[in-house]
């Protein structure tokens, strides 16, 4: 999944695709470089971040989506807010990604009466105060449930699961040590089989790692990307398509060669050395 961000505030572009011309622009670029997903958002998600009103975020996404509505791949409107999901929906968007998990009144309904596939993420708190002081008991148990709540209350409105991708929702209402065990555990994380999306593309806690800034983190982002996938995701959102799409290329190769080498081995050796 690409990210395009139709923001002037955007934490990871700087607002660079804030003008229709240069968000379509980008928004082709990752489709040439090989992005399934194209997720085109009118709000900045980051801490503290201000608000959009509905008629900004509509003027800032519409002219986007319309605009790519026949260009070969699925386009996903980031809106937590009901009326931009309803106009984003007739202008061609098919899938919605939200990072309330569809907590706003009337989002539920809205999702349910449409065909539309969905993202549901976890948040501790608003994207206001989700840094000021992130405090789990047990990280993994409680986005767990969390998620498996919301995937509930869908299917309960009708909502076929085969429609719900589900996400831990990396630095939203996290620490740098909880992103690191969400990461670290991602494939214990039961969400009842449901497909995971992972966002970890230029974060925050790359920057912790690493030391360095937003711009400098195509190689953390690729990494995680990767580790990510092997830990079970199947959809990672990112800004640098061609990069990762590289990487998984790689480990795709060396997956399918493990695979291989564990049909070829006699049944007997399997076993061997264990003990
Ligand atoms: C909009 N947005 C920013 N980060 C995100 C993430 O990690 N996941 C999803 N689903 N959306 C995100």
């Amino acid at each position: 999944m690409g990210i395009v961000n139709v923001t002037p505030d955007s934490f990871s572009d700087g607002g660079a695709f804030f003008d229709l011309h240069m968000a379509l622009v980008q928004a082709r670029r990752l489709i040439d470089e090989g992005a399934d997903i194209v997720d085109v958002g009118g709000e900045s998600t980051r801490p503290g971040a201000p608000e959009v009103c509905v008629d900004e975020e509509l003027r800032r996404v519409l002219p986007l989506i319309e605009a790519l509505h026949d260009c070969g791949v699925p386009i996903c409107v980031d809106t937590s807010k009901p009326a931009v999901m309803r106009a984003a929906l007739a202008a061609g968007a098919c899938i919605v990604n939200d990072v309330l998990a569809l907590r706003q009144p009337g989002a539920v309904e809205l999702v349910a009466q449409s065909d539309c596939g969905v993202v549901l993420m976890h948040m501790q708190g608003t994207p206001r105060t989700m840094q000021q002081s992130p405090r789990y008991d047990d990280v993994l148990g409680e986005v767990g449930s969390f998620l498996r709540e919301r995937r509930s209350t869908l299917c309960a409105r009708g909502v076929a699961t085969a429609r719900i991708v589900l996400d831990p929702g990396f630095g939203f209402g996290k620490t740098a040590a909880h992103n690191w065990t969400l990461l670290a555990r991602l494939a214990e994380l039961d969400l009842a089989g449901a497909p995971i999306l992972a966002g970890v593309s230029r974060k925050s806690m790359l920057g912790q790692a690493t030391g360095r800034p937003v711009t400098e983190r195509l190689a953390a982002s690729v990494t995680a990307a990767v580790i990510a996938v092997q830990h079970g995701a199947r959809i990672v959102r990112v800004h640098d398509v061609a990069a990762t799409r590289d990487a998984l290329a790689v480990l795709g190769a060396v997956s399918d060669a493990m695979a291989e080498a564990a049909d070829r081995t006699p049944p007997n050796r399997k076993t061997e050395g264990t003990g």
